[in-house]
């Protein structure tokens, strides 16, 4: 599983496939450590191989340039605030500030100036990811990384300037900081991104910091009184073996029943935990959902959650970096985060921008109690133009038919299908030892490849021909007691350019299939991206994908079956999408 680093120094000499790798680098006598590509040199693209249509319409991405993590994010006096990791001077990661956009609605947005950036002593080196916490008196503050003039990671507090300007635009890092330095058994170049922090029955802050100890990576504890003074625990929150650096952890609670999400702080009877982290090592999410002793500051996954890199995932895609926040307007907990390009970074130079942040979710405890569920924030819908409906339609083994009539093509659309699933007696056998590598299963069985019940689902961004094409979809196999579904991104057609990084991307869905007989897929198409949910939000998968043919009025849109029963569509709705305002983004 997972995805292959390479040496950072030498990626250039190649087409560069994957953007992020762990760089090891030695400078004025100390080794530091990057989790982002530096590129000393590139090669030089032809402006003309990327077509302008090929960016996104609705997802959040500045006008230029190179993004990364979303930070911060948080919801303050009517607005809606998204800070995000930004290069102003070039599309590759580099020069990183903390940008800064607002919102009243988490769609339509204004760009102001950057909130954070190099400037003192403990920031110089740069301004990497963190968060925003609320503090009683409704004052907000921000914890990020900076890195000091050895380039040593360490934590900082920001403060606004002025709580009366609506917009938070100026932010003051006061000179006591760093509020939290590396001490002796921390490694100080894995050292960051501090979470938002909670108060539990003591009354103190906590927050946690990603980190590692050799291989081990860690969720290292920090409380408060004041929220200045930090000391750290005798024990992480929580750690695990052979995981590499934890990068973006994220701690929330959860509620075990109903739809309303929770504030960072609450606790008590009813309420999960959630602890995601972003492994630097295979650049995927994980998370479990666990019990959180407050008194003795401990979590502990429950035996559902596998805790390590087998386990659930936000997305099985490109998919990174995320942060969730409490949105007090509408009591829901929302989920951001970033994907980054799958072109050369060459291209992302000629094209001049880089990253998009994924539309915000909202995030809850399955009913279940055994994973979350993620659907996309309901102001989404604002954005529905012309609709097309598509009911009771039978698609025969083999048997495919075009999605028409929403027109200025399907390059921006939001589609939802339900299918009836029948004939699981044709679902092709299920080898347990694919049960810790949905992805290899899914590069292996992709598309094209004819199964019992399915593959069927949509191909999306394809040209008339299909010569292109991005495939999504589900596909049944029969294990000893029960039936096991695959969902699966499959764009190894989706472009005839070559050079492009094109992986299969999957996760197997906790769905009874043989007592519901029915699944659903919502798929969030945008010139270059592929945002899929499966059954209503258990199992997401992102991809970036970069046709050549399949663009603007030549990207069409289809329903498929390749299995050998047929499967009927139940109901088929899409939407043309319209683009929010992005002023500046
Ligand atoms: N990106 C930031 C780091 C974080 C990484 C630097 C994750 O703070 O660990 O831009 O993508």
């Amino acid at each position: 599983m997972g995805r292959t680093n390479s040496c950072c120094w030498t990626a250039w000499l190649a087409v560069v496939l994957v953007h992020w790798c762990l760089c090891v680098r030695e400078r004025n006598g100390v080794v530091v450590e990057a989790s982002h590509v530096v590129y000393e040199s590139l090669q030089s693209v032809p402006a003309s191989v990327v077509d302008s249509k090929l960016r996104t319409g609705y997802h959040f991405q500045p006008p230029k340039h190179w993004i990364n993590d979303p930070n911060g994010p948080m919801y303050y006096n009517g607005l809606y605030h998204l800070f995000y990791q930004y290069n102003p001077s070039g599309s590759v990661w580099g020069n990183i500030v903390w940008a800064h956009s607002v919102s009243t609605d988490l769609i339509n947005w204004v760009a102001l100036e950057p909130a954070i950036y190099p400037s003192k002593p403990f920031d110089i080196k740069g301004c990497w990811s963190g968060s925003a916490t609320i503090l009683p008196g409704n004052r907000p503050v921000i914890l990020y990384t900076g890195l000091d003039p050895r380039e040593r990671q360490v934590q900082n507090i920001a403060y606004p300037k002025n709580l009366s300007d609506p917009y938070l635009r100026e932010w003051v890092k006061p000179d006591f900081n760093p509020v939290i330095a590396p001490d002796d058994g921390v490694n100080g170049s894995a050292f960051r991104d501090p979470t938002t922090a909670w108060r539990g029955p003591s009354g103190h802050w906590k927050l946690v910091v990603g980190s590692k100890w050799n291989k081990r990576g860690k969720a290292i504890l920090y409380r408060s009184r004041d929220f200045v003074h930090w000391v750290k625990a005798k024990h992480s929150l929580h750690s695990a073996r052979d995981t590499g650096m934890w990068e973006c952890p994220d701690f929330y609670p959860v509620a075990l029943k109903g739809t309303r999400g929770l504030d960072t702080s609450v606790y008590g009877h009813g309420v999960k935990y959630v602890l995601k982290i972003s492994l630097d090592i295979t650049r995927y999410e994980y998370y479990t959902v666990g019990k959180y002793y407050h008194d003795k500051d401990k979590y502990v996954p429950d035996a559902t959650s596998a805790d390590d890199n087998t386990g659930l995932r936000y997305d099985y895609g490109n998919f990174y970096a995320s942060k969730t926040f409490f949105d007090g307007k509408k009591q829901r907990r929302i989920l951001w985060g970033w994907a980054n390009e799958s072109d050369t970074s060459d291209v992302d130079k000629a094209k001049g921008w880089a990253g998009i942040q994924m539309i915000p979710r909202t995030i809850l405890l399955d009913s279940s109690g055994r994973q979350l569920v993620q659907w996309p924030i309901e102001e989404i819908e604002s954005l529905r133009g012309k609709h097309v409906v598509v009911e009771h339609k039978r698609i025969p083994s083999g048997g495919f038919f075009e999605v028409t009539g929403i027109d200025s093509s399907q390059v921006c659309a939001d589609v939802e299908v339900s299918f009836d699933v029948s004939g699981l007696e044709k679902a092709e056998d299920f080898d347990p030892s694919w049960a810790t590598d949905a992805e290899a299963l899914c590069g292996r069985k992709t598309a094209d490849v004819k199964g019992g019940v399915g593959p069927f689902g949509v191909l999306v961004l394809a040209s008339a021909n299909m010569e292109e094409k991005t495939a999504v979809f589900f596909r049944v196999f029969k294990a000893y007691h029960k039936h096991v579904v695959l969902m699966c991104h499959d764009p190894t057609r989706s472009s005839l350019r070559a050079g492009l990084y094109k992986p299969t991307f999957a996760g197997f869905v906790d769905v009874d299939i043989a007592k519901t007989g029915k699944i659903s897929l919502r798929t969030l198409i945008d010139s270059s991206v592929v945002e899929s949910f499966g059954a209503k939000g258990k199992t997401c998968i992102t991809s970036r994908v970069y046709p050549s043919l399949a663009i603007g009025e030549d990207a069409h849109l289809f329903v498929f079956n390749n299995g050998s029963t047929d499967v009927k569509v139940s109901e088929l709705n899409a939407w043309e999408m319209k683009k929010p305002l992005m002023n500046g983004a």
